[in-house]
């Protein structure tokens, strides 16, 4: 039994028994989980501390960037950029990869990361979160290149995301199965919560924006028709970390899927899609553009955007059927 195991003395004990798992990964883990921390304390005070409104800039997809995204996105780059354990960082919050500066230690992974999701949520106390991708650089030389960030879902070598809700947890896999921490903040550790997880091979909610009904594909419609006659039941927060993480552990389908408004459908690729499909994958279940496994879809931006179907297995089957 592993419950209530430090994030430290979880990675160790993985690091004993799975090869891929050397000192770089464990720094680099122990970096996201400060990340958390600090964000953790920064979103739960933010109404407090005036961190709210808007900052005033606009990022690389013309949104405007609220204060906190732009404090996650710093907090990212600072405690993860001199580490020694990348050699380069991109973010949703940054139009080109950041490159980890030459004479500073470098390590062989890159970090894809959003660090705010649903952050339009922030300011109406609705739980929102972080996302992160990790792959190994394969370009030669010491200098990060742009096709090191272009790697397919199912070569990364781990991924996560943070969800600071009535309680923070973080969610990772590292290519053995799906393990969640949640921060016990009287002593400020992450503790092994939710060992291997494994989302359940149906589902009762479907989690979709309705509103958009009208500019949606036929078989969408047919999707979502036959869920409401199955009697599943509707359940959206805006927030794709927080939608996402309670259909793997209730089981589900989350549905962001191109329509006439977005026809490469609104959710990115290479640090929003990929990461939570590598999850969902491994606690065994599926995501898909609708057409294609997430996992198998070479990017070619790095803002790229994807449709975006995944959850229960067979409920995502259900709808590649339509
Ligand atoms: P819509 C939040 O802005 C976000 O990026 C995801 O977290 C969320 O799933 C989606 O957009 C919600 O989009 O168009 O339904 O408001």
């Amino acid at each position: 039994m592993l419950k209530g195991m430090t994030l430290t003395q979880f990675l160790l004990k993985q690091k004993r028994t799975s090869s891929g798992i050397d000192e770089n990964i464990i720094g680099l883990m122990e970096g996201v989980a400060t990340i958390a921390k600090v964000i953790s304390r920064e979103v739960s005070q933010a109404g407090l501390i005036d961190l709210l409104g808007y900052q005033g800039d606009i990022n690389v997809h013309g949104e405007q960037v609220q204060k906190l995204d732009a404090f996650a996105n710093t907090t990212f780059i600072n405690v993860l950029g001199s580490s020694g354990f990348l050699t380069g960082m991109a973010s949703e919050e940054i139009e080109d990869f950041y490159a980890v500066p030459e004479g500073t230690p470098r390590g062989n992974y890159l970090l894809s990361f959003d660090p705010l999701d649903g952050s339009s949520n922030i300011d109406v106390n609705v739980s929102v979160g972080s996302i992160f991708s990790i792959h190994k650089k394969i370009s030669s030389g010491d200098a990060v290149s742009v096709t090191d960030f272009l790697q397919k879902g199912r070569d990364q070598v781990g991924a996560g995301y943070v969800i600071y809700g009535p309680s923070t947890m973080l969610i990772f896999s590292l290519g053995s199965g799906v393990q969640g921490f949640t921060l016990d903040t009287s002593i400020g550790e992450f503790l092994l919560s939710h060992e291997n997880i494994k989302i359940p091979i149906k589902g009762k909610i479907y989690s979709i924006n309705e509103g958009y009904a009208f500019m949606w594909e036929e078989r969408i419609k047919k999707y979502v028709d036959g869920a409401k006659k199955e009697g599943k039941t509707l359940r959206y927060v805006g927030s794709l970390v927080a939608d996402f993480h309670r259909n793997l552990l209730k089981g589900g389908l989350f549905l962001y899927p191109a329509d006439s408004k977005n026809p490469q459908g609104k959710l990115r690729l290479l640090y929003e899609a990929s990461p939570l499909a590598f999850i969902v994958e491994q606690a065994g279940g599926a995501a898909t553009t609708g057409s294609q496994p997430i996992l198998d879809l070479l990017p070619e931006k790095l803002h790229q955007r994807v449709p975006l179907i995944i959850g229960s297995i067979n409920d995502v089957k259900q709808v590649e059927a339509c």
